[in-house]
């Protein structure tokens, strides 16, 4: 990178950890962000005074790119935006952010994706490994870019990564020695398209994996299980399974997570000894086990990690008690699927917050999972109008609108009873109405207090 001139798109968190990564390397930044309102002293403040960098707001020509060699690009930028064009017209290699980290990283690396539970497995991996390596790198889509620590990385360090099918999309040689993919279920297809497509982005994960590696997969995915028994995959395979015992791998055996390794069953851990609630959460147990495993981390530390690990902020975050009733925060179930999840976790019968901005998902399983459980949904955002007339066509009339957060939530204190939860899960992203979905959570978590 030394003295190369490289456009770094997008100037988010991983912009500017990447275009700092580049000038610790000696290289020439130009940042370059479509957003032309965006505040140029202020970005330029995120760096050295000398630094050599140079910030591009709004539209990007030719000249803007006269001797650059090299792209890297954040991972909200879609391979379809009109200035994507300009650089393959000028002939500039695009790389992902986390492939410049990946490029520049030592130490060994295990890589979680899946559409859901990567956020809690890949901190609760994180924890484990903390808990027996000493240096560990906790990074990615989870909120820290790769960018930010891979020059702190050493031949002894451990990092873990959570990465998006948006940070996939842009890889090269990026090759972690243990992948995980979680799930794969309908997201992003505004984005990506097809479900083949997405489903094709996440598994390139292990493209570049070989026989010394790992990779861990969901038995119970039917695209996952096909792809570890016949996806032509060069890494080992360590599947587990929440429904049914496995020869080799890990599994939920009643209460019970099971290792299963050359005619041997250890017990990682009971079920009803950690703090995570739900099936979902059992899989992200197993993953975190299984890749803890494969560093070769003892059991009876990941027993222990496991028993102490509380859910992370945002993921069926349980927020108080009020008048009886149990609220939670599930801001991120950003997707039916994840929502799906949530309500399934509930203890009773429950008041649901959802909607949001519209990522072109269908509605009808997640409506099909209210029976019996949702009492009321109070809807919110771009998307209410689609949901509520999908919620109807499927028997369920029960629907009140929201205007913001704190309606909802008065609207909701108003119509539990004592022995009912409340639980924000909008199954949408937060655009439109927030910033991002820890905005939401957080704001939800304010009203929910002030209630
Ligand atoms: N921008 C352009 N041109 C475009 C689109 C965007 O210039 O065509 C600019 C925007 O004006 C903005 C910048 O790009 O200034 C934002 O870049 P970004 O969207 O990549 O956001 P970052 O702040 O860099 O955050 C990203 C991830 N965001 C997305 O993938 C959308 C964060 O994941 C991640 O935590 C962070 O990098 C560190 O790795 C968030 C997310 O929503 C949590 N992820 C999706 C999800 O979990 O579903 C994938």
């Amino acid at each position: 990178m030394n003295d190369q001139k490289v456009l770094v798109a997008g100037a988010g968190k991983s912009g500017i950890a990447a275009a700092r990564l580049l000038l610790a390397l000696g290289g020439q930044v130009v940042l370059y962000d479509s957003n032309d309102r965006l505040d140029r002293e202020k970005l330029k403040r995120q760096f050295d005074k000398n630094a050599r960098i140079n910030i591009l707001l709004g539209e990007l020509s030719r000249p803007g790119l006269v001797g650059v060699e090299l792209a890297i690009i954040s991972p909200g930028i879609a391979l379809d935006a009109p200035f994507v064009e300009v650089l393959d017209d000028a002939k500039i290699p695009i790389w992902g952010e986390i492939q410049l980290a990946y490029h520049v990283s030592k130490g060994r690396l295990a890589a979680i994706t899946g559409t859901n539970g990567k956020t809690t497995t890949t901190a609760l991996t994180g924890a484990i490994l903390h808990a027996w390596f000493e240096e560990v790198f906790v990074v990615g889509n989870i909120g820290i870019p790769c960018t930010e620590t891979a020059l702190q990385t050493t031949d002894r360090s451990v990092t873990v990564a959570e990465v998006s099918s948006f940070q996939l999309e842009t890889i090269m040689d990026y090759h972690p020695n243990i992948s995980a993919i979680l799930n794969i279920t309908p997201d992003h297809l505004n984005r990506h398209g097809t479900m083949e497509n997405y489903i094709e982005i996440k598994e390139r994960i292990a493209a570049n994996q070989t026989e010394q590696d790992w990779i861990v997969l969901n038995y119970e995915d039917i695209a996952l299980r096909e792809f570890g028994e016949n996806g032509g995959l060069k890494a080992k395979v360590t599947f587990f399974s929440s429904r049914r015992p496995l020869a080799e791998g890990l599994y939920l055996d009643k209460s019970q997570i099971i290792y299963a390794h050359g005619g041997k069953k250890d017990v990682v851990v009971d079920v009803n000894q950690i703090h995570l609630l739900g099936r979902h959460n059992y899989e992200n147990v197993m993953a975190a086990a299984a890749i803890a495993i494969r560093m070769g981390v003892p059991l009876d530390v990941i027993n222990r990690v496991v028993r102490e690990f509380k859910a992370v902020e945002h993921r069926i975050e349980f927020v108080l008690e009020r008048a009886g009733v149990r609220y939670y925060n599930d801001s991120k179930g950003t997707n039916p699927d994840a929502a799906i999840q949530a309500i399934r976790a509930m203890p009773g019968p429950t008041v649901l917050i959802a909607g949001g901005y519209d990522k072109h998902s269908e509605y009808d399983e997640w409506i099909e999972e209210f029976a019996g459980k949702v009492k009321y949904l109070v809807l919110i955002g771009q998307t209410r109008d689609k949901i509520a007339e999908c919620a109807r066509a499927h028997g369920f009339h029960e629907i009140m609108y929201a205007e913001d957060m704190e309606e909802a939530v008065h609207v909701c204190a108003a119509y539990a009873d004592a022995g009912d939860s409340v639980l924000l899960s909008p199954a949408c992203a937060s655009w439109g109405m927030f910033d991002n979905y820890e905005q939401r959570g957080r704001i939800f978590k304010e009203c929910v207090r002030n209630l």
